[in-house]
């Protein structure tokens, strides 16, 4: 059961989805082609792969990671490493920018100082989904997640603290920041099937970046 929601802000608005959970309208429109150029670099080293989950399923969604910890999967299950197993080596560094928006975002949502150590990065293409779960693979809960969209744009679906409970149908859109925390920060989430609406910057593509305290 879906609750259609209709947050279509404007650039610079805050649409809440919780008590601790914002929808920040546009909020990194003006560092887009910047944001682009330092993905580029981060999958020129650790490139996107579709990892398998402990279920046995190949996940639609491409992943990579920055940050000294990284998160993964495989049939054995999820968990957070300091290596790229694809690489062998350390994943890339954090930029200086991704850092300063993941605190400027958290800070706006509600949630002071936020150092995130991780950095989970998502390629959607058109068919790509991320069915419903929760983010609990961090030990430190009290942190916030920052989530950026850029590219093409996608529904996300926000539920609640069971699987089965209701969820709200939220449009996220190119330069948008969902960042949640506090008492909405196991809520179950994910990303409805994508349909094919090029973006000028990122044609057939969506990237979405996760910033965690994992630590
Ligand atoms: C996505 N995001 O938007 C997937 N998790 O592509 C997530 O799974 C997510 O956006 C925790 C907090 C925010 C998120
Ligand atoms: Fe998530």
């Amino acid at each position: 059961m879906s609750l259609e929601l209709f947050p279509f802000g404007q650039a610079g608005e805050r649409t809440p989805l919780g008590p601790s959970a914002f929808l920040l309208h546009g909020f990194v429109l003006p560092h887009t082609a910047q944001l682009q150029t330092l993905i580029q670099a981060i999958t020129g080293q650790s490139p996107f792969r579709n990892m398998l989950t402990p279920g046995g399923y190949t996940m639609t969604v491409g992943l990579t990671n920055c940050g000294t910890l990284g998160w993964t999967t495989d049939q054995h299950g999820y968990c957070y490493s300091p290596i790229d197993p694809m690489t062998g080596l350390p994943w890339p560094a954090l930029p200086n920018l991704f850092l300063t928006i993941a605190r400027e975002a958290a800070q706006t949502a509600g949630f002071e100082d936020f150092v995130p150590d991780a950095c989970l990065i998502n390629r959607y293409v058109p068919g790509a989904r991320l069915s419903l779960h929760q983010d609990k693979n961090e030990r430190d809960l009290s942190a916030p997640i920052v989530s950026v969209s850029l590219g093409m744009p996608a529904v996300f679906l926000f539920g609640g603290h069971a699987r089965s409970d209701k969820t709200a149908r939220v449009p996220v859109k190119h330069g948008d920041v969902v960042v949640w925390g506090g008492e909405d920060r196991l809520r179950y989430h994910g990303v409805m099937p994508l349909t094919d609406q090029p973006h000028p910057l990122f044609g057939s593509e969506r990237i979405n970046f996760t910033f965690r305290k994992v630590r």
